[in-house]
């Protein structure tokens, strides 16, 4: 299983994928308020200023009538702001969490009755198969809050390359949010905020391992940690072990030595030009983008 493969690994590791339980989702909903915590509201301030630009912007590729693919859907609430603007013909949901979605979906329906909705409950970093429902050309894919940045650089070009396959119709596009390097104490502050959110955020996941694995992780006994790795570009979260400890689930245990760290998270920090070229490489063109006053975060429009 992997649980049990990345806790055993040398420098352990366990997936980000896994904070999101009910109480991790939650906690995440929480963070994105803190004042600390700048992407949400920095992406949201740039899609007010240039949601004006989106129709123009669409038209100019070539792309009419949109069918509109939100990528970690979540509550559905950042598209459910896009939609009067971009006019989709289809709106598709896709997000790992069904139930949370199922609702969210429901929501979006009675906000815009006329709308074709198509949830898709899965995990779409494993790969991108829609069903045949889905609308083929004239496809928008919407992938906003930054969240590309779990993947690393290459993972990231990977998945953009997939989606600007041809085989994914004629006509395609990316409207992706991208968080912007910037100064470190900013970076650090956003990932480890006064209130201890983020280190609730980070820790909850032991308690998620707990019920997915068996295992007697003990909350207590670890630390938050967030580093900006300057050299990797990223924000990294670990928990780290306050004293020797032993964790064990049924058919295997690890052994922890004090200080020794767990890497849960790592989230990659773009400039505007490394964001370009990576998307460039994954195959799109006309790339333009929107930026907030400071310049921390970045919208990309990118046309396959
Ligand atoms: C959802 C992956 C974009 O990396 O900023 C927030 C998750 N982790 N605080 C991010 C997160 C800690 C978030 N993403």
């Amino acid at each position: 299983m992997e649980l049990a493969e990345g806790l055993n690994a040398v420098s352990a590791t366990v997936a980000p994928k896994y904070f999101y339980d009910t109480l991790g989702s939650q906690l995440f909903e929480a963070i994105t308020r803190l004042d600390e915590y700048y992407p949400t509201r920095t992406e949201a301030g740039i899609f007010d200023a240039a949601s004006g630009d989106f129709a123009a912007t669409l038209a100019g590729a070539g792309i009419g009538h949109p069918c509109l693919i939100d990528l970690g859907a979540g509550s559905c609430a950042k598209a459910t702001r896009l939609i009067p603007h971009l006019q989709p013909r289809q709106y598709v949901p896709v997000d790992i969490s069904v139930d949370f979605l199922r609702e969210a979906a429901e929501q979006v329906q009675s906000t815009f009755p006329a709308l074709d909705i198509v949830g898709v409950g899965m995990d779409f970093s494993a790969g991108l198969a829609l069903p045949p429902q889905v609308q083929r050309d004239n496809r928008v894919f919407f992938y906003p809050g930054s969240s590309l940045g779990n993947f690393s650089p290459a993972e990231a070009q990977a998945f953009l390359q997939r989606l600007a396959d041809p085989a994914q119709g004629a006509a395609r596009g990316l409207l992706l949010g991208i968080d912007l390097v910037k100064d470190k104490a900013t970076l650090e502050a956003a990932y480890d905020d006064s209130l201890g959110v983020t280190a609730a955020f980070n820790k909850n996941v032991l308690r998620h391992v707990n019920t997915l694995l068996g295992s007697d992780f003990d909350v207590h006994q670890w630390r938050h940690i967030a580093l900006f790795n300057e050299a990797e570009s990223r924000i990294e979260m670990h928990l780290q072990a306050l004293h020797n400890l032993t964790v064990r689930w049924p058919g295997g245990e690890r052994r922890f030595r004090g200080g020794e760290r767990i890497h849960t998270e790592s989230s990659c920090k773009y400039t505007v030009a490394s964001m370009s070229a990576l998307l460039r490489r994954a195959g799109f063109k006309q790339i333009s983008y929107w930026t907030d006053p400071k310049d921390w975060f970045a919208v990309f429009w990118a046309a396959a």
